[in-house]
């Protein structure tokens, strides 16, 4: 079992509306000093996605790039741009992310039911965008939504090789209406289908949160926290920030004797580019 915990922070996804949650970090300010108070809080990989002046999801280039440079410059965090976006975006600008030179990016391993709408990543879109991960140097992590995911991750390794930086790190995104339960049978199911020697994160959606927090530890796996995922820390009250999301995160896996694993050995342990 892994002595220490990675811990990433997703701390504003595509979805949620800044009007009906304003403690989402939507401006890059807000964002960068989220990331920062994550960081402080024990996070070491933020996973990114960015709003336009007003406050709706975007994957403009020049933001992203000034994004990353803004986060490079605060925080050493590992970057994680989304290649997912929001279910809207097309393809082209999916791909595009990866021009903004993150340290790393998330690749979902096929189309997922995503509440009402339809997240789309079909075969040969996964495909270009993984050779192209390997082509710009940038660190993959798999976004696995249900089981079948993994037989596509399974399929992508066998056509194209390893991931740049040779590790294979998957996440586990449970909950979602129409991926996998947020329950700890599901999460041993898809962790023994996983390939030999890769790591994992889990994130429970909304109320799943806490049941699979607790199981991803107990099964020897890192965590994924954030308003992107969740925006209710206990009944009746709203998430106040992504730092205490990631306090609390830090505090159950403290408490499970595997504390917060530092943004430098997070980096040896991806293949993720030093920073100096
Ligand atoms: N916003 C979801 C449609 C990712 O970031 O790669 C997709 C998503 C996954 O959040
Ligand atoms: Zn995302």
């Amino acid at each position: 079992m892994t002595a220490s915990t990675l811990i990433t922070v997703a701390p504003t996804g595509a979805e949620a509306d800044k009007s009906a949650v304003p403690a989402l970090p939507t401006s890059l300010v807000e964002l960068v000093n989220e990331a920062a108070a994550c960081e402080e809080a024990g996070a070491a990989v933020v996973h990114v996605h960015i709003r336009d002046d007003e406050a709706r999801p975007t994957l403009d280039l020049a933001r992203l790039v000034d994004t990353v440079q803004a986060l490079r410059e605060s925080t050493r965090l590992i970057v994680q741009l989304s290649t997912g976006g929001a279910v809207t975006d097309p393809y082209e600008d999916r791909l595009r992310v990866l021009d903004a030179a993150p340290d790393a990016c998330s690749l979902t391993c096929g189309t997922v039911n995503f509440g009402d709408d339809v997240f789309m990543n079909p075969w040969p879109f996964m495909a270009e965008l993984y050779q192209r991960t390997q082509e710009l140097e940038v660190v993959p992590e798999f976004e696995l939504f249900d089981l079948g995911q993994v037989a596509s991750l399974h399929r992508l390794l066998d056509a194209y090789g390893p991931p740049y930086g040779g590790h294979v790190h998957c996440d586990l995104v449970m909950g979602v209406p129409g991926g996998m339960p947020g329950d700890a049978a599901s999460l041993v199911a898809a962790v023994a289908a996983l390939p030999e020697g890769a790591t994992w994160s889990a994130t429970g959606i909304g109320r799943t949160t806490l049941p699979v927090m607790y199981a991803a530890l107990s099964a020897g796996g890192h965590l994924r926290v954030g308003m992107e995922d969740t925006l209710t820390y206990a009944k009746g009250r709203p998430v106040a920030s992504n730092a205490e999301l990631v306090e609390r995160a830090a505090v159950v896996a403290g408490l499970a004797q595997r504390p917060p694993m530092s943004s430098d050995r997070a980096r040896e342990l991806l293949g993720v580019k030093g920073i100096s």
